[in-house]
């Protein structure tokens, strides 16, 4: 029967109800009257994938027609996370599935839990490529992402005894329903081996890498809807696989075992993400990882590019590629490989050609998360490339040699070989000098790498530096993650704001009636008590849903400065046991976030989280009036959760040093009030919000520099200021840590002792005052709603549509 699987009409329930029983049957194997839940879910993960499928081929069938020139978005990390409900919304089903579903018995919200979270990213820079992607198959631009297949995504994190426990996280045990596997598409990808110069007829030399070790990228296929359903993109990523000849060696020496074991070893490539986003280490098996996606990635482009109808001059017009960070950057001297070595393109020809094809996003400033390779491993791994990089750096230094004469300093700070500390590739060098723009994530961070770390490279080329501010996509981030709300602007504006985020600015005058704002206060109360279920029955914590929620979601980093937020927390456990409560609102104090696993100090952060929480939960004389709670294993899911229920939105890094921030923008268009310093996008949000609906405190980047150039005092903040050394004095005599009273020792060291890098105690004083006029504030219901709404109203700009269109004109000359 070919109508399996055929759906006639989608918004047809019984046709719908047809094709879910037949996908459960013919598909999965199981008769409908002994299934699992995961049964189901797999059934109608199939269903839904088939209504992509159709779709995903007429939108390359499009692109083909229209010839339209291509962009690559080249990342290590995609931070999906689960993919059903988005796509039901984004294709238009969600409510005739949810009926289908009713009617044998299943409830879709519940049976969506049973999806594996691809957690292929660990957290800010990741989740932007995947609402990157999202708003790119909205925008019906051919945008598709390039990155790497691992069994093992972000560790999951348990906490035992307070601590923070790494687990590995299988999501591909069941098999992943949405993905294609394309054994067909394989690529070999070279390492290791030499390079051997063979003079040609015409004299010019030419060189061969030889001898190399291979493995082979295979592909799978992951679609990309945008919302409307009309355009699906997709999401190629690449795992190893080991290559036949390298097996056959030993399978002829009849050494079965070892051909085995080198299969697997090779295989051991696409094994794993590294959870580490703030310390490079220079490890061999992420260079490995690297080459490998950006050589399989490179490969399938220049295929699709049809050389054989083409020219090479001709790229630049067909292709771009977008680098996300730096981890990307060794396709610049690979595309330089290709068109030197096995096209005979000459050099100056094929740098033109690299260049304007790509362009490079930095996502960070901290000097420890900037990449640098040893010139030793490159060799070893990548021999050509380090040649090839040798030569751009040559005729690059020569370059400035002639246009900055006698500046022998700068043509040491600007080469991509960093000749003290034993030699290395400073990656983030390459990827600017093989790009034709670089562009920072927000205002702030653009200006501050133009004028510290890259201000040679913005006097070496002053247009090559932009700014693109980051977004986020409202499809999942409001429309998905907060029905609710959806539905009341919906109600309010009309749908249009889903693909149109700045008809949100319609709100803004709803913010003064007094009923819009009684059904918006109904609204978060409701998605406030939900979260409180949520925890109940999870963590079998009870919150007071009447509380304000406070709320600091994101990667643990010393930076981020959770540090800060629980001084707060001690301090207003102070005041509320010295009797101090009359002016102070009952708070609920929400944490989540992931610690790198080497990380000591992230770590430690997490331990104090919880040992403060156990302390104040167990002190009756604060019952009702504070409360912390750890949520564990925060990601993509636990955001959605969280984000509709935040009231207070936590964005207090040490000024200069969260590039963007994405979080402070889902919490803004969900109705939370922003807490945060003068950093990232938090002075854009100001700027849209107004500065009477934000609390802004703490130095700005210019006066900690400054107190910095000064010498910086931690321990004057200590002694003049009794509350914040009696908190300090609380932890370093273990008033939260009876039983280990050195324990957070390290903690405290690193802010008296060791110079309080990121300026928390500078920092103490104004952010206290200013949690007091969020109490005032608070008292203060219908001003607090109404300035919550114009927060939705004024957050439209920060949709990654907006910030998509701005990528497509300004670097990669594809307007809309
Ligand atoms: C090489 C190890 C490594 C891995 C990842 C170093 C650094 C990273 C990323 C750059 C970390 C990251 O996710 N950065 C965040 O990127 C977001 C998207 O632009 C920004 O909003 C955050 O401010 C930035 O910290």
């Amino acid at each position: 029967p070919e109508d399996i699987y055929e759906i006639t009409n989608p918004k047809d329930i019984s046709s719908l109800k047809r094709a879910l029983v037949n996908r459960l049957i013919y598909s999965i194997g199981k008769d409908p009257v002994e299934t699992q839940e995961r049964d189901w879910f797999f059934a109608l993960a199939y269903v839904v994938r088939d209504l992509l499928t159709l779709r995903w081929m007429e939108s390359m069938r499009r692109y083909y027609l229209q010839d339209a020139k291509r962009v690559y978005y080249l990342s290590m990390e995609f931070l999906i996370g689960r993919a059903l409900g988005n796509s039901l919304l984004n294709i238009g089903c969600y409510d005739e599935f949810k009926l289908v579903l009713e009617d044998v018995g299943l409830d879709l919200e519940e049976l969506a839990e049973t999806e594996e979270e691809a957690a292929l990213g660990n957290g800010g820079l990741g989740r932007l490529a995947a609402c990157y992607l999202d708003s790119l198959a909205t925008l019906r631009l051919p945008g598709f992402g390039y990155g790497i297949h691992y069994d093992y995504g972000m560790f999951s994190q348990r906490i035992e005894d307070g601590y923070q426990i790494e687990h590995p996280e299988n999501w591909l045990r069941y098999g992943n329903p949405w993905e294609f596997p394309r054994p067909d598409v394989l690529y070999r990808v070279q390492f290791r081996g030499h390079v051997v110069e063979c003079p040609n007829a015409d004299g010019k030399r030419r060189y061969r890498w030889i001898d190399t070790e291979d493995v082979m990228a295979m592909a799978y296929d992951i679609p990309v809807p945008g919302y409307g359903g009309e355009t699906v993109n997709n999401l190629r990523l690449w795992a190893a696989k080991a290559s036949r000849d390298f097996e056959l060696k030993y399978f002829n020496e009849g050494n079965y075992i070892k051909a085995v074991e080198e299969k697997t070893q090779s295989e051991n490539l696409s094994k794993v993400l590294y959870p580490d986003d703030t310390t490079q280490m220079g490890r061999e098996l992420r260079l490995k990882q690297e080459y490998f996606f950006v050589s399989a990635s490179l490969q399938d482009i220049l295929k699709k590019f049809r050389i054989d109808q083409r020219d090479f001059s001709d790229l630049p017009q067909e292709v771009a590629i977008q680098l996300n960070d730096t981890h990307p950057s060794v396709a610049i001297p690979e595309l330089m490989r290709i068109l030197l070595d096995e096209h005979q393109v000459p050099w100056d020809d094929a740098w033109a050609i690299t260049v304007r094809t790509f362009s490079y996003t930095n996502h960070t400033l901290l000097p420890e998360a900037l990449e640098v390779w040893s010139v030793r491993l490159f060799e070893e791994l990548l021999p050509r490339h380090l040649q090839i990089i040798y030569e751009i750096n040559h005729r690059f230094l020569t370059e400035v040699g002639e246009r900055f004469p006698g500046d022998m300093g700068l043509i040491q700070r600007v080469s991509i070989i960093d000749e003290e500390r034993g030699k290395r590739v400073r990656m983030a060098h390459l990827a600017i000098i093989g790009s034709h723009k670089v562009n920072g994530v927000a205002a702030l961070h653009t200006r501050l790498m133009r004028t510290t770390i890259f201000r040679d490279f913005a006097r070496i080329f002053p247009d090559r530096f932009v700014s693109i501010t980051n977004g986020i996509t409202p499809r999942r981030w409001l429309n998905q993650a907060n029905r609710g709300l959806a539905k009341l602007i919906t109600e309010t504006i009309g749908p249009g704001w889903v693909t149109d985020l700045e008809r949100l600015r319609q709100l803004a005058a709803m913010a003064d009636e007094a009923e819009f704002r009684a059904r918006f206060r109904a609204v978060k109360s409701a998605n406030k008590q939900h979260l409180a279920s949520l925890i109940a029955k999870r963590l079998n914590i009870g919150i007071d849903p009447a509380s304000l929620f406070d709320v600091q979601i994101k990667r643990m980093h010393e930076y981020k400065r959770q540090l800060l937020n629980l001084l707060h927390v001690i301090t207003r456990y102070n005041r509320l046991r010295a009797g101090l409560s009359q002016d102070m609102v009952p708070r609920t104090v929400i944490f989540g976030g992931k610690a790198a696993p080497g990380y000591h100090a992230a770590k430690l952060v997490i331990k104090l989280i919880n040992d403060v929480s156990k302390v104040i939960g167990r002190d009756s004389t604060v019952a009702g009036l504070l409360k912390v709670v750890f949520v564990p294993d925060y990601n993509v899911s636990r955001a959605m959760e969280i984000m509709p229920a935040v009231e207070l939105s936590e964005q207090i890094s040490t000024a200069g040093m969260e590039a963007s921030g994405t979080g402070n923008m889902k919490m803004a268009v969900n109705g939370a009030i922003t807490i945060g310093t003068l950093d990232g996008a938090n002075i854009e949000i100001r700027e849209k919000v107004g500065e009477k609906n934000i609390f802004i405190f703490g130095h700005t980047a210019e006066q900690l520099d400054e107190m910095r150039r000064g010498g910086y005092d931690a321990w004057r903040f200590y002694y003049d200021n009794e509350e914040l050394k009696l908190a300090l004095d609380m932890i370093s005599t273990g008033y939260f840590s009876p039983d280990e009273q050195d324990r957070f020792k390290p903690l405290i060291d690193s802010l008296l002792r060791e110079g309080d890098r990121f300026a928390i105690l500078a920092d103490y004083e104004s952010y206290i005052a200013c949690q007091e006029e969020v109490d005032r504030l608070y008292l203060d219901s219908e001003t607090w709603t109404r300035k919550a709404i114009l927060n939705v109203a004024h957050s439209g700009w920060f949709s990654s549509d907006r910030a998509v269109r701005e990528y497509a004109e300004r670097i990669w000359n594809t307007p809309i």
